[in-house]
C-alpha cells in the first residue's frame, strides 16, 4: 500500500504550491514513491478523526501501514531516511544535511512567517505599518547569513539533499514580497529547486487539486 498525505481540500492560495502537503510530495517524488492523497476541508481538520491524525488539526499528515505522522520536517526525513536520494551516504554529511532540515523549519521559517502574518492576517490593525519594517528586518537578517553561507554553491552542503527541500520549500513563501529577490544567489537557489522534475510534479499536483 502507497502511504497517503492529507493535503487541503480548498487550499487558501487557489494552487500556488505554498500549503506544505507540496513539500511532502516533492519529497515522495523526488525517491519516486507513489503515494495517495486524502483531501480534507477545514472543518474536518478540526474533528476527531483527523485529530487523531494531527494534534493541531492541520495538513499534512503521512500514514504508512500502522504509522502516522504530522509535522513536515519529520514527514520528510522519514521518507528520505527510508529511500535513497535524499540524504548523502556519509554519516557527517547526512548530519549535517538533518541540521539544514532543522534550521529551515526552526531558524528561517518563523521570520518568514511572521512575515505573511504581518503582510496578510494582520494588515488592518493599526500597528501594522510600524510593525513591518521590523519584521521584514528580522526576515533580512536570516537571509543575509544564509546567503552566506550558500555563497555560490548551488546547494546548501554538496549535493540536493532533504535539507535544500525543505530550505527552498520554507523560502518559496517570500516570492510575492519581493525580499527573496534582494539576495540574487538565494532567489537562484529557489529557483533551481523550482526547477527540478520532483518539484514540477508536486507542483503540478496540488496545482490540479486546487483548481478542479
Ligand atoms: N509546523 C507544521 C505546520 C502545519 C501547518 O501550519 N499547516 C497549515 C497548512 S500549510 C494548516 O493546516 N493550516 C490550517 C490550520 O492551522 O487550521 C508543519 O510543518 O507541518
Amino acid at each position: 500500500m502507497p502511504p497517503t498525505i492529507t493535503a487541503f481540500d480548498r487550499s487558501p492560495d487557489g494552487g500556488k504550491g505554498r500549503a506544505r502537503d507540496t513539500r511532502v510530495r516533492w519529497a515522495l517524488e523526488e525517491v519516486g514513491q507513489p503515494y495517495e492523497v486524502r483531501l480534507v476541508s477545514f472543518q474536518a481538520m478540526k474533528e476527531p478523526a483527523h485529530l487523531a491524525l494531527h494534534p493541531f488539526g492541520q495538513i499534512p499528515t503521512y500514514e504508512e501501514g500502522d504509522l502516522a505522522l504530522f509535522e513536515t520536517g519529520s514527514i520528510v526525513l522519514h521518507i528520505a531516511e527510508r529511500h535513497a536520494g535524499l540524504l548523502p551516504d556519509d554519516a557527517n554529511a547526512r548530519a549535517r544535511a538533518i541540521s539544514w532540515m532543522f534550521a529551515a523549519v526552526n531558524t528561517v521559517e518563523p521570520p518568514i512567517l511572521e512575515l505573511v502574518t504581518a503582510r496578510i492576517l494582520e494588515s488592518d490593525k493599526p500597528w501594522s505599518k510600524e510593525r513591518l519594517p521590523l519584521v521584514m528586518d528580522r526576515v533580512r537578517d536570516r537571509l543575509k547569513q544564509l546567503a552566506a553561507r550558500l555563497g555560490d554553491a548551488d546547494w546548501l552542503d554538496g549535493a540536493f539533499s532533504a535539507g535544500d527541500l525543505m530550505m527552498a520549500s520554507v523560502l518559496f513563501r517570500l516570492r510575492t514580497s519581493g525580499i527573496l529577490d534582494e539576495y540574487p544567489n538565494l532567489a537562484a537557489y529557489v529557483a533551481r529547486g523550482e526547477a527540478r522534475p520532483a518539484y514540477r510534479r508536486a507542483f503540478e499536483a496540488q496545482r490540479a487539486v486546487n483548481t478542479r
